[in-house]
């Protein structure tokens, strides 16, 4: 087998509001990605296709604050007891600079204090589609470690800017951070995170900053260009025992393919040498060229290669997605990097 799939429908009630260009819009993120990735796999057609089991809450909670999870579980049915004129919930009033902020208790406080961008919001489905997603990321790690070579797990939502307890970025629970500390907990030894979607992902590395058995390493769009902004740049290595543990590599805003790949080496050239056993993939294909919201430009045919040479550090991998905006050819670049990887 080359793949195992894991997936589930659980995302299909998930479809809230982004602020975007100074307008209130349906999100970027739409049920339709991921049936993209489904369409795609089915036709393809030579992956095990699995569903996920039951979310370990407690395996959330090592990563996520329990006043965050529970805040999550509970926002939507607060908003709508409140009766706020809005169809989904969302903050409006951050922390600002050098404030040592206090949890509110009042819902609009907490909507701020739980976030960091006015890009998310919290719908009816959104507590649903966001376990559910973390359950596939759960699932897959738990399939690598009963001894699969590799495991991708159909996320949507995303979940690399979701920090230890704020959301944004269309993301609630950490994907990656759940696969990651799964896999720890399942005995991998120490894992290696590489994230390749066109954003950095502050939440990932927020989680693991401080830590010597999960290491970051990620190659995103230069922050001071592009979202989220406020993290991602070289200079990010880590603290305490996480000291050196972290690796960043922004690139600037029309980066090619060559230039990506360059790129790719460093950051497998770190990871190399790092002493980890087991891998996590955070994959977005928002760098691709058309993605209607990224300004990377990579073309279609550069995602069986990334796979293929991912497949060369020779580590069990889980595969998460991420972003990737362009949903005609988002399941066929997907599939790509999986296949890539699979016949490598
Ligand atoms: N409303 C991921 O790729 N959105 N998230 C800003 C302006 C930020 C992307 C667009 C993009 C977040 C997982
Ligand atoms: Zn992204």
């Amino acid at each position: 087998m080359e793949m195992l799939v894991v997936r589930s429908d659980a995302h299909r009630h998930h479809h809230c509001l982004e602020l975007d260009g100074g307008a209130l819009v349906d999100s970027w993120d739409t049920p339709v990605r991921a049936e993209s990735v489904d369409r795609a796999v089915d036709a393809f057609g030579r992956f095990e296709c699995i569903g996920p089991d039951p979310l370990d809450r407690g395996l959330i909670e090592a990563v996520h604050t329990s006043d965050y999870v529970v805040f999550l579980e509970e926002a939507y049915d607060r908003w709508v007891g409140a009766g706020h004129a809005g169809p989904c919930a969302m903050g409006f009033g951050w922390p600002g600079r050098g404030a040592k902020p206090r949890r509110p208790h009042d819902l609009l406080g907490q909507l701020g204090y739980h976030s960091f961008a006015a890009d998310c919001s919290i719908g009816p489905g959104t507590w649903a589609a966001a376990v559910g997603s973390a359950a596939l990321a759960q699932t897959a790690a738990d399939r690598v470690a009963d001894g699969v070579r590799s495991a991708f797990a159909r996320c949507r939502p995303p979940g690399h800017h979701a920090m230890r307890d704020q959301f944004g970025g269309y993301c609630y629970l950490n994907n990656a951070a759940v696969a990651a500390q799964r896999l720890r907990r399942r005995g991998a030894g120490r894992v290696a995170i590489l994230d390749v979607d066109y954003h950095h992902g502050n939440g990932t590395q927020d989680i693991f900053y401080d830590r010597d058995d999960i290491l970051y390493c990620s190659i995103h769009c230069d922050p001071l260009a592009e979202f989220p902004f406020f993290f991602g740049h070289a200079e990010e290595t880590g603290t305490g025992e996480g000291t050196g543990r972290n690796f960043n590599l922004p690139l600037p805003r029309g980066t090619t393919t060559d230039a990506w790949f360059e790129a790719l080496e460093h950051a497998l050239e770190w990871i190399e040498p790092s002493g980890c056993d087991h891998l996590v993939v955070s994959l977005g294909v928002d760098t691709f060229e058309a993605d209607p919201i990224s300004h990377f430009r990579l073309g279609c045919d550069a995602f069986a290669p990334m796979g293929e040479r991912i497949a060369q550090l020779g580590l069990p991998t889980v595969f998460v997605l991420e972003g990737g905006y362009a949903s005609d050819e988002l399941g066929d670049n997907v599939v790509s990097v999986l296949h890539g990887f699979g016949s490598a």
